[in-house]
């Protein structure tokens, strides 16, 4: 028997014999029975995603080339190898906008690697080397924490990691961390921002981890911690991929969470989305928070010094990750 089956007898035991509910405990999960597959879904800790983001600043802004990028990177990579059944660890060179030359780490995660049917999940783990929208101009070439830009999403997906190892999913599932996402050109150069972002996600593309490589559809957490944060239709998502857009959101609305997941159109953003569409034709949508009420369209403290663990919200990181673990043991 599988550790994570027993696991689920002995917790299925303890609900017959003294018939009420067990609070879960450090390593075990608390399960509910979805009604119409009988699937077993774990619960999503947000405590535990909101840990995995403090644990992530820890490190200081992990800015590719330094050494907080270098030893994020190392947790990062141990704690996937603690969760998932086989892990590749992609190491790269890529050229950026101003001249630099990035080693890059792209870490996946593979669950269920025997299984055909896959999903992909994907988010992006280093930080923004320029404070280029904070307000103070002294600030501009200042490196960002990315509490919600980077981190947030890389705690959710590092939860939902934990979850998978804990309870088997039906499907096969990958995480991909991708590097240097956020090194996209300074706003104060005018020149054309093409193809200087999502640098990581360019490389893969290109060089997936096993050259067969496919999956029936992916999803791309990016900024999915701060407080009142709203997640509208992103353009290139309905474009390559509605379907998994009206999935997600339709699952959002299941679980009463349409007060972030709005039913709106939002704008087209590039994001490491964008290349995994283009290059590898994987559908792959953007949970992506957008917010007209900036003049940059994303939430207020984005590319700023301000990025830092105050913005995040603990109940933003449960609706987001109790959406995506549904969508996962639904499949
Ligand atoms: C552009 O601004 C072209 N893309 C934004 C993608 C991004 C940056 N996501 C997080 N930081
Ligand atoms: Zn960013």
């Amino acid at each position: 028997m599988h550790k994570t089956h027993l696991l689920v007898a002995v917790f299925l035991l303890s609900l017959l014999s003294c018939g009420n509910r067990q609070e879960s405990s450090e390593n075990s999960t608390e399960l509910t029975e979805n009604k119409s597959t009988k699937a077993l879904i774990p619960e999503f800790r947000a405590d535990s995603a909101y840990a995995f983001i403090q644990k992530q600043l820890d490190f200081g802004p992990r800015v590719p080339n330094t050494q907080a990028h270098r030893e994020a990177g190392e947790w990062l990579s141990s704690m996937m190898h603690k969760y998932a059944d086989t892990v590749y660890i992609q190491q790269g060179r890529v050229r950026a906008w101003d001249g630099n030359t990035l080693n890059i780490k792209n870490i996946i995660g593979v669950f269920k690697p025997e299984e055909r049917r896959r999903i992909l999940l994907c988010a992006h783990w280093d930080s923004r080397p320029f404070a280029d929208h904070d307000p103070d101009p002294g600030k501009h070439y200042t490196p960002i924490d990315g509490a919600n830009d980077g981190a947030s999403s890389v705690g959710v997906l590092l939860e939902i990691a934990r979850l998978l190892s804990m309870e088997e999913p039906g499907i096969g599932v990958d995480i991909i961390l991708f590097d240097a996402e956020d090194y996209g050109i300074h706003r104060l150069e005018n020149r054309s921002d093409e193809d200087t972002w999502a640098l990581g996600s360019q490389y893969w593309a290109r060089n997936p981890h096993r050259s067969d490589y496919n999956a029936r559809y992916g999803i791309l957490l990016d900024m999915v911690g701060a407080s009142g944060a709203t997640f509208k239709r992103e353009g290139y998502s309905m474009l390559y991929a509605p379907n998994i857009v009206r999935q997600v959101w339709d699952t959002a609305r299941r679980l009463g969470h349409s007060h972030m997941f709005l039913n709106r159109d939002g704008g087209y953003i590039i994001d490491d989305h964008y290349y995994i569409n283009t290059i590898r034709n994987i559908p792959t949508i953007n949970i992506i928070h957008q917010d007209e009420t900036t003049p940059h369209g994303f939430f207020p403290e984005w590319h700023t010094t301000d990025d830092t663990i105050d913005v995040i919200d603990i109940s933003t990181l449960r609706v987001v990750g109790e959406t995506v673990v549904n969508v996962i043991y639904n499949e």
